[in-house]
């Protein structure tokens, strides 16, 4: 869909199982907080990084920094992560940042371009863990027509190339629709190259 390869079921069940109990030992080294915007308003959704580099925001702006907000590194991208990146990105390089987005029953994510890297060049891949999910996208300009499509626990998503700048985001999460999570939600990892 526009650009965007997507791989339906590329995890399967034992495999997504696997990667959250990885994604587990990330969040006990780097906790889940919630990112406010430049304007001070909170995110809906909880996130944390693994890797070289961390997403962060907050009234500064968004940006990527080498520490967790408590000041500890960013543990290690978990080796079932990076496998996904090695399958289906194409890349020459390895990612340098695991974003981690976890979200509620009630959390969504508006509309966005993905351009805090310096080098566009490199995809961005994308793994969907958990509760379904509307994801929508765009442009590359503002505006224009959309089209949505439902992100599965085990998809993987790849935006590269002419698809690496296209606006998208989350409408909303089917809240009780997969059983991967035991207190439910859905979990989303995006895998970037940053410098
Ligand atoms: C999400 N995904 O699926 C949000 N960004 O929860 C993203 O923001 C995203 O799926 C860049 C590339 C692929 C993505
Ligand atoms: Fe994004």
């Amino acid at each position: 869909m526009r650009g965007v390869a997507v791989w339906s079921e590329f995890l399967e069940r034992a495999a997504q199982e696997a990667m959250v109990a990885d994604l587990r030992d990330v969040v006990r080294a780097a906790p889940l907080f919630r990112p406010v915007t430049r304007w001070g308003k909170p995110m809906r959704v909880r996130m944390t990084s693994a890797g070289r580099f961390g997403w962060v925001s907050d009234r500064s702006g968004y940006r990527y920094e080498p520490r967790h907000p408590s000041g500890v590194a960013w543990p290690p991208i978990p080796a079932s992560v990076l496998a996904v990146w090695e399958a289906v990105s194409g890349a020459d390089r390895a990612p340098e940042c695991c974003l981690v987005n976890f979200y509620d029953a009630d959390a969504k994510m508006n509309l966005h371009q993905d351009r805090d890297e310096a080098d566009f060049s490199q995809p961005v891949v994308s793994i969907s863990l958990g509760d379904e999910a509307l994801f929508r996208i765009g442009n590359a300009e503002r505006g224009g027509s959309t089209e949505s499509l439902w992100l599965r626990s085990g998809d993987v998503l790849v935006m590269g190339g002419p698809a690496r700048l296209l606006h998208h985001g989350i409408d909303r999460v089917r809240a009780g629709s997969s059983t991967l999570l035991p207190d439910g939600g859905r979990i989303n990892l995006t895998l970037r190259v940053v410098t």
